[in-house]
């Protein structure tokens, strides 16, 4: 079976980056597929589009050295299964609050004896290889997103479920349950004790820690931090700050003299 790149530099230790498709499109997850991440997340939770997307989205991810996740839009078994089949090579699911609801997600991306993954691999098997079976519950990568106050209260029994790879930090739905606002996981207390301690628990259980980032920037401090996979905002971000520079840069003056054409606009 193909190798699940990521989850390897994961447990590597090695921070790797990963690109955040929002938009429903295999051309654009193409793009993202080329951009150098390591993996490239499938947004199902707050992306405009539904399975019928996913589908060529993954396609488009497979002739890309990227390795394609899916984030599901709820601990829904069947989607989970159906996107595995699809060749998702890994499942990020929102809202893991409890012990409960990290067996759920594990027994979805697991065949028997580990899970009740059903058989039908479909996709997996022309992604993954023939030997897809025998090596899928290894390689498919699981994590439970903590975001909510039950989450962090059940860290612990979370983490310690068996056939979790590790948890994904949501950090603007972690900064609503704490009582701050979206976007301030760098600035609130609250945000950077929790945030904190997520890492830590992680940590101490063995386990992989992922989390979202505004930015490139922040991703570097997330890194830095001992996450060993951060997301870099979404598309549809870089579509409307690349946009504004754009109009904003020709409606300034003209930069005086030659103007140097570094690329050709592609
Ligand atoms: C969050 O920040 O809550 C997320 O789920 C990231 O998309
Ligand atoms: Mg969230």
């Amino acid at each position: 079976m193909r190798k699940n790149t990521l989850k390897e530099k994961m447990l590597a230790g090695v921070g790797t980056t990963n690109g955040w498709c929002a938009f429903g499109s295999s051309y654009s997850a193409e793009i993202l597929g080329h951009a150098g991440f390591d993996s490239v997340t499938v947004d199902m939770q707050h992306g405009m589009f539904d399975f019928n997307a996913v589908l060529p989205m993954l396609q488009a991810l497979s002739a890309t050295p990227t390795t394609p996740i899916v984030r599901v839009p709820w601990n829904d078994t069947a989607l989970i299964m159906h996107v595995l089949d699809a060749g998702a090579y890994g499942i990020i699911c929102p809202m893991v609050n409890n012990r409960a609801d990290a067996e759920r997600l594990v027994a979805a991306c697991r065949y028997a004896p580990v899970g009740m993954r059903s058989y039908g691999p479909a996709r997996g098997l022309l992604y993954g290889g023939a030997d897809y079976f025998d090596h899928a519950n290894d390689e498919i990568i699981a994590l439970g997103m903590i975001e909510t106050l039950e989450g962090i209260k059940n860290l612990d029994d979370i983490l310690a479920t068996p056939g979790l790879d590790g948890v994904y930090i949501g950090p603007n739905d972690l900064a609503l349950a704490l009582g701050a606002r979206a976007g301030t996981d760098l600035t609130d207390k609250r945000c950077i004790d929790a945030i904190a301690h997520i890492l830590a628990r992680a940590q101490a259980h063995k386990k992989l820690a992922g989390i979202f980032c505004a930015s490139g920037d922040v991703g570097a401090i997330r890194r830095k931090q001992g996450f060993t996979m951060v997301t870099l905002s979404h598309e549809g971000s870089y579509l409307t700050q690349t946009a504004k520079a754009h109009v904003a840069s020709a409606l300034r003056e003209p930069p005086e003299g030659s103007v140097p054409v570094a690329s050709t606009g592609y």
